[in-house]
């Protein structure tokens, strides 16, 4: 329907859809406007161009009903643009319940993905048409952007952070992939392509990819191979919590404070577990900065993710 606008990007996926309609609202309304504004521009200076009769007497009576009218109503029609561009931005941000989650790592200069089969991909990403997809990312090195144009998401991926996104893609075929963030010399050639397939050629795609481990498997060999296990399992000396479950909680912290245990919050226990502690326990947990690559991290993440749902210390 806007096809006619140059330079159109592809639209293929909800977000897109979203994304499309305020633009054209915006535009329609900013069209609208000015339109009104230099018709009457041009009106009156016609009507009033010098050597008209048009009659220049003064107003018999002076009204400000226009003036506060027309004022009144274009603000109007702005902020109802404002209540729905930010509730869309709010339902753009706002993950829904996702079908499937894929992990993504920055690094000049690739993008690498990771399916939680344990499928792995650089400077492409393979997703399922008409599925809710939640990417995590992470940087390995400097501050990356990942952006999808035909998807119209775009987001910042901050070494020392996990960001999550989400998008849920409605038409099948490849799509740009890139990074808009200038990350050093060849940030040019960061770039990749998403390739969107039916939920049948998803599946064969991930069946020949020949992996043995899922994501979350490998995460397990990493909580063992560096001595989580030690302390955070049922039979550990050390006075650890246990870690079944504790995603998607809420974790009270010995100065009183609750956080949220998403992606960002375990990442931060294990990098940074000097600045915070959680309540009821000694704070002997070994600072792992610098240990585990971004990749790692994310590998036990996911394993702590998998594990249990219920949780016997009842927190
Ligand atoms: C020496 C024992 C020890 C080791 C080894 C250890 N931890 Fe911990 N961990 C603790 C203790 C004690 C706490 C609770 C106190 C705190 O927050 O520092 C904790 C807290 C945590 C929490 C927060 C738990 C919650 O309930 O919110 C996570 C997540 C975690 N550790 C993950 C890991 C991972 C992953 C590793 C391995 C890379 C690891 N830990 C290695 C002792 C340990
Ligand atoms: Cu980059």
């Amino acid at each position: 329907m806007y096809r006619w606008i140059p330079f159109w990007p592809d639209t293929a996926a909800v977000n897109a859809i979203a994304v499309n309609n305020i633009y054209i609202a915006e535009l329609a309304l900013s069209s609208l406007i000015t339109l009104t504004v230099a018709f009457m521009l041009l009106t009156f200076s016609i009507r009033y161009r010098r050597g008209s009769t048009a009659s220049r007497a003064n107003l018999v009576q002076k009204t400000w009903h226009f003036e506060v009218g027309w004022t009144t109503a274009t603000l109007g029609l702005f902020l109802i643009l404002f209540v729905y561009g930010a509730s869309m931005y709010i339902w753009l941000y706002n993950p829904p319940p996702a079908d499937e989650e894929i992990y993504v790592v920055g690094k000049r200069w690739m993008w690498k993905a990771e399916h939680p089969g344990g499928q792995r991909e650089i400077d492409a990403l393979h997703v399922p048409i008409d599925k809710t997809i939640r990417l995590v990312l992470a940087s390995e090195d400097v501050i990356h952007s990942f952006f999808v144009p035909a998807f119209r998401i775009k987001h910042d991926v901050v070494p020392g952070a996990l960001e999550t996104i989400w998008f849920k893609a409605n038409k099948t075929g490849t799509f740009r992939l890139a990074c808009t963030q200038f990350c050093g010399l060849q940030h040019a050639t960061m770039a990749g392509e998403v390739v969107v397939m039916s939920g049948p050629d998803y599946a064969r795609w991930l069946g020949d990819q020949g992996v043995r481990e899922s994501f979350a498997e490998q995460g397990s060999e990493l909580f063992r191979a560096h001595g989580c296990s030690g302390c955070h399992s049922e039979n550990s000396t050390v006075h650890a919590p246990l870690l079944d479950g504790v995603y998607g909680t809420f974790v009270h912290m010995q100065d009183g404070s609750v956080r949220f245990a998403d992606e960002a919050y375990l990442r931060d226990c294990i990098v940074n577990p000097r600045s915070f502690t959680v309540a009821g326990y000694p704070p002997v947990m070994p600072d792992y900065a610098g240990q585990l690559g971004e990749d790692e991290l994310l590998k036990v993440i996911a394993y702590i993710k998998s594990i249990g749902s219920k949780r016997e210390t009842g927190r």
